[in-house]
């Protein structure tokens, strides 16, 4: 009887395995972003690919860099049998517009990196968020750099700020605003930091953003550099290159730690991308895609806001940090 017992009981649990492994099988999630080159978005659905791989269920992924490329991605999603996605939007003023596209597609959704704002402008906190602690990691930019000044005995007076700034993206602003208060605090005057916007979050933006702050305060002789992303303060040193201003004087710290960066650090001579505060690509592709796959195979909610804190790593250790933090 026992024996028979056992026997059922073992028959169950392989069946559930079963049952468990079709399902997964059947599991679609889409893993949408606003820049697919970027490399910190390739790390994204890399790690996203992992989480698909373990659980058995399809990731697709999808580059929209348009808010009328995000709509018709969503519909693509419905139409192939997804049941849910995430995604970095490329404006996060499409949220209303994006929220009612999952739910007519009957999708389950969460954003990562950049989060929905409603017609309030305000944070849509129905969608479940992952983003990095934003002004936190922008203090430690500030921080970095502020250190660095202090080391090379510059006078913030002679000291001039490039704010590569995206102020239509909370975070970008809140990362911003985290570097000047740090900055502040060091010393910089206030009216020394020059506002950079560019259209768009890329280098080439960047550059074009910097190259005319840079030109239009040619008399300043120390800069320092900060921005929404590794992309954003690149822009502005490759910016500073072009109009002949020394790597010696000028300091830039980004935020990303991906392939950008790292590339950066291993140029035979420094250049004035003096650091980078990492942050996780694995946490931000792997963690999102498993918490979409617990909620449409569990029906585990994904917590509404989770953040993610970053670790300053510069040219000249950024080896042994990537090390700690198991990346390299
Ligand atoms: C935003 C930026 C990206 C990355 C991400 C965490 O989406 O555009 O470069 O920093 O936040």
């Amino acid at each position: 009887m026992i024996r028979i017992l056992k026997g059922l009981a073992i028959a169950g649990l392989a069946f559930q395995a079963f049952v468990t492994a079709a399902q997964a099988a059947d599991i679609k999630i889409g893993f949408i972003v606003k820049q697919p080159e970027e490399p910190w978005f390739q790390d994204e659905w890399k790690f996203a690919e992992v989480a698909a791989k373990e659980k058995g269920f399809t990731l697709v992924k999808i580059g929209a860099e348009d808010g009328e490329k995000v709509l018709s991605a969503i519909d693509n999603l419905g139409a192939q049998g997804a049941q849910g996605f995430i995604i970095c939007t490329p404006d996060v003023k499409l949220g209303p517009g994006i929220v009612a596209k999952a739910a007519a597609n009957n999708l389950k959704m969460m954003t990562v990196d950049d989060r929905l704002v409603g017609a309030d402008g305000k944070p849509i906190e129905s969608v479940p968020h992952m983003g990095i602690s934003a002004a936190k990691i922008g203090e430690a930019v500030g921080q970095a750099i502020a250190a660095e000044v202090g080391k090379r005995g510059w006078d913030w007076k002679t000291v001039g700020a490039a704010r590569i700034s995206y102020d239509q993206l909370p975070t970008a602003v809140d990362r911003v605003e985290g570097a000047i208060s740090s900055l502040k605090a060091a010393g910089l005057p206030a009216a020394n930091i020059y506002d950079a916007p560019q259209a768009k979050t890329d280098t080439e933006a960047a550059l074009n953003a910097a190259t005319v702050v840079l030109n239009k305060h040619a008399d300043v002789k120390h800069w320092v550099a900060f921005g929404l992303n590794d992309e954003a303060v690149l822009g502005a040193i490759r910016a500073s290159e072009s109009v002949g201003i020394p790597a010696t004087n000028i300091i830039g710290v980004g935020i990303g730690g991906a392939d950008s960066a790292i590339n950066e650090f291993k140029k035979p001579m420094a250049t004035g991308f003096f650091g980078t505060v990492i942050i996780s690509p694995k946490r931000h592709g792997y963690e999102t895609a498993l918490m979409m796959y617990d909620w449409i195979a569990n029906g585990k909610e994904p917590p509404k806001l989770t953040l993610t804190a970053g670790q300053l790593a510069l040219r000249s250790d950024y080896v042994e940090v990537r090390k700690s933090l198991g990346i390299e």
